[in-house]
């Protein structure tokens, strides 16, 4: 474990991290999964977490053995249809839909110099920081087309890091799915899982929810693990 003293910026998860946009994400694609023919279930809803709008719709033909029915074409119809209805559903976003502690946070951080990132799949993040009036803490933001990967790749931390003018080494990454702590970890950075501690094992620091996270907390932690 590096020392807290030489991280230098914190790259930010979004969704599960800063506020919880995987009800809206669940909900679209419970519709389409309905109108495809394709069971829902929990297990479906959970494993699309982190993962990108496209490998999403892949994951839920799959779950329904319709991998090898549709076209390219008819793929991304029915992505872009997802979309349409997540946007809808997202549209009342308020900052009251923040997670607790992440503003009192951010603040922290600009006031102690920390450079700061976003590291989300998701293509409609700008859109929810605006809703959440968060923007300003993020003008650096990975731009999730851009990517060969998706995560658990690393591509989207060592991208979020480069931006930032930072080394790996010098950053903290923060993530709500083990698919996000995996390329946190791949990427070289420190890791912060916020959730359950036995999913998010692989993580280099846990807290339980978002209220417990603040530097000062995760200075004893890294110290602890040092
Ligand atoms: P979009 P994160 C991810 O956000 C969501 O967890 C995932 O469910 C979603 O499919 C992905 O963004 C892409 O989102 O369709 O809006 O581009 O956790 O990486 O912040
Ligand atoms: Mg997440």
């Amino acid at each position: 474990m590096v020392n807290f003293k030489d991280i230098k910026g914190f790259i930010f998860d979004l969704d599960g991290v800063i506020t919880l946009t995987s009800k809206y994400h669940g909900q679209a694609w419970h519709q389409l999964a309905d109108e495809l023919g394709v069971k829902w279930t929990k297990a479906l809803a959970d494993g699309l977490k982190g993962i990108s709008r496209m490998d999403s719709l892949e994951m839920i033909l799959r779950a329904g053995n319709k991998e090898n029915d549709f076209t390219e074409e008819e793929k991304i119809r029915f992505a872009a249809k997802k979309n349409d209805n997540y946007l809808k559903l997202i549209e009342k976003m308020t900052d009251a839909d923040i997670l607790p502690g992440i503003p009192a946070f951010l603040e922290d951080l600009v006031a102690h110099n920390y450079k700061i990132c976003l590291a989300s799949a998701s293509k409609n993040s700008p859109i929810i920081l605006e809703k959440l009036d968060l923007a300003k803490y993020f003008p650096t933001i990975v731009d999730p087309s851009k990517l060969k990967k998706g995560k658990p790749d690393p591509e989207i931390y060592v991208r979020g890091a480069e931006l930032l003018n930072l080394k790996p080494e010098e950053c903290i990454g923060i993530e709500d799915a083990a698919a996000g702590i995996q390329a946190i970890n791949g990427a070289g950075e420190t890791s912060i899982g916020i959730g359950d501690a036995n999913e998010l094992r692989d993580a280099d620091i846990n807290f339980s929810s978002t209220t417990d996270m603040s530097l000062e907390s995760i200075e004893a932690k890294m110290k602890v693990n040092r």
